[in-house]
């Protein structure tokens, strides 16, 4: 059974990880009317990615009986326009994200509630992944020069990402 306290703190997760999914939603718009249709793919799959996330919280608190709440989401805050600046602000995104779920893992501590702790553990891994994908987009663009050239070439290379997430909320 989980305390109230850490049902509201994964409840305001599920809202931090849909506003990821409607963050990246919105670069993704972003980009294809810019023209760089690939990348706003990749950033369409993240948007898939994110609303795993949030459901698989959403998931984690069905399953222990205790009610999930779905709130306002805030509007997608960015101002970048080059690609090399978005991707800036996509790893300092997920590196907050990190630092959230990191918060989650310590109440999952302090309340030795240990079934949070094995979920925060997937969470945390998860955000390993997520940053080391965003950390490599922006060594490429680096190695390629921020050039129109690499940005084209880049373009056809995250184009190629495809969702790797279940859609059904029974195989979560
Ligand atoms: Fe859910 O990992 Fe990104 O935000």
């Amino acid at each position: 059974m989980l305390s109230q306290k850490m049902i509201d703190r994964i409840n305001l997760q599920i809202n931090r990880e849909m506003y990821s999914a409607y963050l990246y939603l919105a670069m993704a718009a972003r980009m294809n009317e810019a023209g760089y249709t690939g990348i706003g793919k990749w950033l369409t799959v993240q948007y898939h990615e994110e609303m795993f996330h949030a459901m698989k919280f959403a998931k984690y608190l069905h399953d222990q009986n205790a009610t999930v709440a779905y709130t306002k989401i805030d509007t997608p805050e960015f101002k970048e326009k080059d690609v090399k600046s978005l991707f800036q602000h996509v790893l300092a995104h997920e590196q907050s994200v990190t630092a959230s779920i990191r918060e989650i893992m310590d109440l999952a501590i302090a309340e030795k509630d240990y079934a949070t702790q094995a979920l925060a553990q997937w969470y945390i891994n998860e955000q390993i992944e997520e940053e080391k994908n965003d950390t490599q987009i922006l060594q490429n663009i680096d190695l390629l020069g921020n050039s129109a050239q690499g940005l084209f070439m880049l373009n056809i290379e995250l184009g190629k990402r495809d969702p790797s997430v279940p859609l059904d909320f029974n195989k979560i």
